[in-house]
């Protein structure tokens, strides 16, 4: 049975004062014993293991081995859908079959390993969210849930990604503030403003200790993305090497808010190793790094493959979304409490985005999944299983749908 931790936060919200009586409450916060209580579990949080769920998606396949390279392999357990766990050589990372929508599952994992934090990544993107409502709300409200509860109970730290789909047509489009309005038009904004509001609501009433970023549009070359409306800023770069050319299911002068992800990762580590008293937002900060639209970025890819063409073949339900998020995020607040900063900007992500594919392109096949998954070859094919199976399916009806006009 693992040593159940939250005590000091469970102190400071006031849960434990019902159970100790409010004087013994005010003997131990203005005594020693209680900065001894906070160090103690403090120490017991960094001894316990780290769980991700929706480990096998986009940024799962990187926070994995970031995380794997920082607390070392046999504290992180990667978990998602597929019943099978990665194989192949080398197999360094505890994997479990996790589904969110299954509190039990996620509980058993927790006891089993003695979980102390929890990336949450499990979710369905926006563009599938649209496809299967439903089962978006359920899996990334459920889901959300189900982890918060099994949080409070084994005092665990969880990790949420919002995103700049928490916002609507109303929210200040340009430098959009931290504290502004959050009325979303999509299923997945939904989702997330709850996602947000409801970490907020276990901090406060349950002294769980929640964190939370507002992530713009991911670029990376690891693995593909799960069915977003930004996934065109993927995609181009394989179109772009492969044929020389791309139709983007955007239209030409959609500005977007967007990220490399290395920024990405190191944005949610640094944020969940931050003494949690520097953070005056918990969910969800926003972080920015870049902010372009499709025409813009394919000028950028002519300066590396100048034949490059691209032409347009707008999906209106995407367009629709991306009409109603913000083009750039202020992230002031992030910079000021936890010292965040990006690194890349279009030009670094855009020469890095080449020189990655560009190498992966002279890899064995073998070996070019296996690092495109970051651990291994099977790990793909149960994971399109998988996506198949919770309607994702729709996702790749939905990116292919504007390519192959
Ligand atoms: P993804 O679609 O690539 O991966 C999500 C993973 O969750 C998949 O591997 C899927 O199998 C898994 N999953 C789905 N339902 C599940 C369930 N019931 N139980 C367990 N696992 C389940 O998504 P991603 O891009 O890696 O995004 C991860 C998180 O980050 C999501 O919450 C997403 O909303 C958020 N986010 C992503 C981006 C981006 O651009 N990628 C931007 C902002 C926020
Ligand atoms: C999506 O497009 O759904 C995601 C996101 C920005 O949240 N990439």
């Amino acid at each position: 049975m693992p040593l159940k931790c939250g005590v000091a936060q469970r102190l400071e919200s006031g849960e434990l004062a019902a159970e100790t009586g409010h004087w013994l409450l005010e003997i131990v916060k203005r005594t020693d014993a209680y900065r001894f209580v906070v160090l103690l579990e403090r120490w017991i949080g960094e001894m316990r293991r780290i769980l991700v769920t929706g480990a096998l998606g986009q940024i799962g396949s990187e926070l994995v081995p970031a995380l794997r390279q920082r607390f070392g392999d046999d504290r992180i357990i990667a978990s998602d859908l597929g019943m099978v766990p990665p194989q192949g050589p080398p197999v360094r990372v505890p994997y479990e079959h996790v589904d969110c929508a299954q509190p039990h599952q996620i509980l058993e994992v927790v006891r089993r390993y003695n979980i102390g934090t929890i990336y949450h990544l499990a979710a369905l993107l926006s563009a599938v969210a649209e496809e299967k409502p439903q089962v978006a709300w359920n899996v990334n409200i459920g889901g959300l849930n189900n982890v918060l509860q099994v949080a409070r109970q084994y005092g665990c730290r969880v990790f949420f990604p919002s995103s700049i789909g928490a916002f609507g047509p109303s929210t200040p489009r340009d430098r959009t503030p931290q504290v502004t309005i959050q009325r979303p038009t999509t299923m997945y904004g939904v989702t997330k403003v709850s996602g947000e509001l409801l970490c907020d609501y276990y901090a406060s009433r349950f002294g769980v200790d929640t964190r939370g970023l507002r992530l713009p549009g991911l670029i990376s070359h690891v693995a593909p993305p799960g069915g977003g409306t930004t996934d065109y800023a993927v995609d181009i770069f394989h179109q772009a090497l492969r044929y020389k050319h791309y139709t983007c299911f955007l239209g030409p002068s959609t500005r977007l808010d967007m990220m490399y992800m290395p920024d990405a990762i190191r944005a949610m580590i640094e944020l969940m190793v931050v003494d949690a008293t520097r953070l005056r937002h918990r969910n969800a900060y926003n972080v920015a790094a870049m902010s372009f639209t499709p025409s813009e970025l394919a000028e950028r890819i002519r300066w590396h493959i100048p034949e490059f063409t691209i032409d347009y073949c707008v999906d209106p339900v995407r367009q629709a979304i991306a009409d109603s998020w913000p083009c750039s995020f202020d992230d002031t607040a992030a910079r000021e409490d936890w010292g965040w900063s990006a690194r890349f900007d279009l030009q670094a992500m855009t020469a890095d985005m080449f020189a990655q594919l560009r190498e992966k392109l002279k890899a064995p096949k073998g070996e070019l999944i296996r690092r495109w998954r970051g651990c291994d070859a099977d790990a793909k094919t149960e994971r399109d299983t998988r996506v198949e199976a919770q309607g994702a399916g729709a996702s790749r009806q939905a990116q292919g749908h504007g390519q192959h006009h």
